[in-house]
């Protein structure tokens, strides 16, 4: 109860930051995306993760304001980013269901598009499963995102409950394997096969996949064996500060 009041404030006393962890191509190691992940610099606590306060905002309708702050925040630092010299890299901002069903999405996110400068195919929404439960609902609105130019991922991949038809209905430009695949894939030959699955079906339809979660070099060996074009996790880096983005990722300029 207390949390949620202070959250209120959190936004005007800019206590909400974003980490961003570097996506990586397997090919030659270079960052290729970032994604966007907010924290929460708490006044008495310090940092809380985001599973400490996003589903306190889902609950009370607090992740509007949340959702337009992180969306805004990640456009600036990427336009800046790309007018400093940095990588030419989208940025991927993951969507609540209920930012997902605003009535126009498309036109509120082509105003914070416009706003801070940024081209919409810099910009990445990560979705779930669980919003494509509708299907008809989840076309007319991807369609929409899609057609003016914002990349769609399908975050958390095959732990939902949704069937596969929805793949070959809807603009979907990306599968991120699940965490859960990979942790234990060097041991698992279940997890393997599923995860060799995703990977083979993701390049049948035309879709780019990244594997999350890998944390050490046999995971990764495993994953570049299977072909996946792209890893996140904490064996390349860790969700960093902007600046610790530079620092590590940029080239010296
Ligand atoms: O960083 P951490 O592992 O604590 O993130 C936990 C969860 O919080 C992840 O599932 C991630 O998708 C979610 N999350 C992180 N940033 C945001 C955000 O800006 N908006 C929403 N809706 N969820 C986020
Ligand atoms: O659900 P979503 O994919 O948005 O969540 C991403 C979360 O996964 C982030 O909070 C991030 O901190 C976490 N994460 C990223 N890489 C790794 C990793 O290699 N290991 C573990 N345990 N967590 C990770
Ligand atoms: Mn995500
Ligand atoms: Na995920």
């Amino acid at each position: 109860i207390e949390l949620e009041g202070e959250l209120r404030k959190a936004i005007e006393r800019s206590e909400l930051l974003l980490h961003y962890q570097p996506q990586i191509r397997t090919g030659d190691s270079l960052m290729v995306g970032v994604e966007a992940l907010v924290r929460w610099n708490h006044p008495a606590k310090g940092l809380l993760a985001p599973g400490v306060f996003i589903p306190i905002a889902e609950e009370t309708g607090m992740i509007y304001d949340i959702g337009t702050w992180v969306l805004r925040e990640a456009c600036r630092q990427m336009r800046e980013w790309h007018r400093g010299g940095g990588p030419l890299i989208p940025v991927s901002v993951n969507l609540s269901a209920q930012q997902f069903h605003q009535p126009n999405l498309v036109g509120y996110i082509r105003n914070i598009l416009e706003d801070t400068g940024l081209d919409p195919q810099y910009l990445e929404l990560e979705i779930t499963e669980s919003m494509m439960m509708d299907a008809a609902v989840s076309a007319e609105i991807l369609n929409e995102l899609s057609q003016f130019g914002i990349r769609i991922s399908l975050d958390d991949f095959g732990t939902g409950y949704s069937s596969l038809g929805y793949l070959k209905l809807l603009p979907i430009d990306k599968l991120k394997i699940d965490r859960s695949f990979i942790t234990d894939i060097t041991m698992n030959e279940s997890d393997k096969a599923i995860v060799s699955t995703i990977i083979a079906m993701a390049h049948h339809l035309k879709m780019d996949v990244i594997a999350e979660g890998i944390e050490t070099k046999d995971q990764l060996d495993i994953l570049t064996a299977n072909k996946c074009e792209e890893i996140q996790g904490y064996y390349f880096s860790r969700p960093l500060s902007a600046t610790d983005v530079e620092a590590a990722f940029f080239a010296p300029m």
